[in-house]
């Protein structure tokens, strides 16, 4: 399914490969898109937000 998620405090590509790692982490099969000037994620995943929530969270940046 696509999840939507809102994450601040991306700024360049490499916080762009952060947050995508961090969800890899949780679903190594997602699909990740980013959007680095809304921050908005787009993830095909089928794992609980919470769980990508809480990774990115857990690499320093805040995520709804
Ligand atoms: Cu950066």
């Amino acid at each position: 399914m696509n999840q939507s998620l809102n994450v601040q405090g991306m700024t360049c590509g490499h916080c762009e490969r952060t947050v995508i790692n961090a969800v890899k982490q949780v679903d190594a099969n997602a699909e990740v898109r980013v959007d680095l000037s809304t921050g908005k994620v787009e993830v095909q995943s089928d794992e609980p937000r919470e769980a990508l929530i809480k990774a990115i969270v857990d690499e320093g940046y805040a995520a709804s």
